[in-house]
């Protein structure tokens, strides 16, 4: 049965999703085009990426796409066995999209979306907390402040609760799980992005070392690392279409993608 995902390098509910697959060893077609085009057809009627048709079945939402293929295709790793330690992946999940989420928001989108300055389009009507949050943060005068301060609240949060036991990797992982790689999409933009310093947090310091020594890592944020530092050198559309398409080859060269 031939899985295609719809999704986009810049997305990071997308690349949450691309990593999963390609640390699970999964093939699957990428339908996705270098520009703004988040078209998700029929697989998605909240019109949002990442979304996924597996043979006949569609399915959207990054957390629950990894745990139905994981459940699906046998990973053990993503989704601890202990039932505690799956708990507390499931709280991260719930937690995520109310406060980590919020980085993207208010510090990333500011500084990758706001300066492409795209015509104005309706906003999607099912997105109303995308919609909000952007309205906010795209009109602050100084976003790497203002968003820095929601970073540094929610960095404060994750370093001071979400380590138990003092593991490496998230909600007393011993190893990293679909928490890990949903966190690590919102969290480990920043450092290529030159848009916060996590030195004072020395859990998410070192966790993000630990992220960064993953199979595929590199692969799946070429699109980070191309983009670089957006602060001192704003983003522009060549830059952002570029750096997009290097991460789709790079996907590509995999072997596990193909472009649809
Ligand atoms: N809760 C969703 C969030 C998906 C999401 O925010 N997708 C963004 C791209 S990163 C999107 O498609 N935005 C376009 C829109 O909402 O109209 C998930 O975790 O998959």
């Amino acid at each position: 049965m031939s899985l295609t995902v719809y999704g986009h390098p810049a997305s990071q509910p997308s690349r949450t999703v691309f990593w999963a697959c390609l640390l699970g060893g999964l093939n699957f077609t990428l339908a996705s085009t270098a520009e703004l085009n988040l078209d998700t057809g029929a697989t998605n009627p909240r019109g949002q990426v990442p979304s996924i048709l597996d043979g006949d079945y569609c399915l959207a939402e990054a957390a629950a796409i990894v745990w139905y293929l994981g459940e699906k295709h046998g990973w053990r790793d993503m989704y601890p066995e202990d039932l505690e330690e799956q708990a507390r992946v499931h709280q991260f999940i719930n937690m995520h999209h109310t406060l980590v989420r919020l980085a993207t928001y208010h510090l990333m989108a500011p500084h990758v979306v706001k300066p492409l300055a795209l015509p104005v389009s309706d906003p999607n009507p099912l997105s109303i907390f995308q919609s909000d949050a952007l309205a906010q943060s795209f009109a602050t005068d100084d976003p790497a402040v203002t968003g820095g301060e929601i970073v540094s609240v929610i960095s404060g949060f994750l370093d001071g609760h979400y380590f138990y036991d003092d593991a490496e990797f998230l909600c007393g992982g011993s190893q990293a799980t679909v928490a890990d790689l949903i966190c690590y999409s919102e969290i480990g933009q920043f450092t290529y992005a030159n848009l916060f310093d996590f030195t004072p947090y020395p859990k998410i310091s070192r966790w993000l070392k630990a992220m960064q020594q993953l199979p595929f890592h590199d692969v799946v944020h070429t699109y980070n690392i191309e983009l670089g530092d957006i602060r001192t050198s704003p983003n522009n559309m060549a830059r952002f279409l570029s750096a997009s398409e290097k991460c789709i080859e790079a996907m590509v060269s995999t072997g596990l993608v193909s472009r649809s």
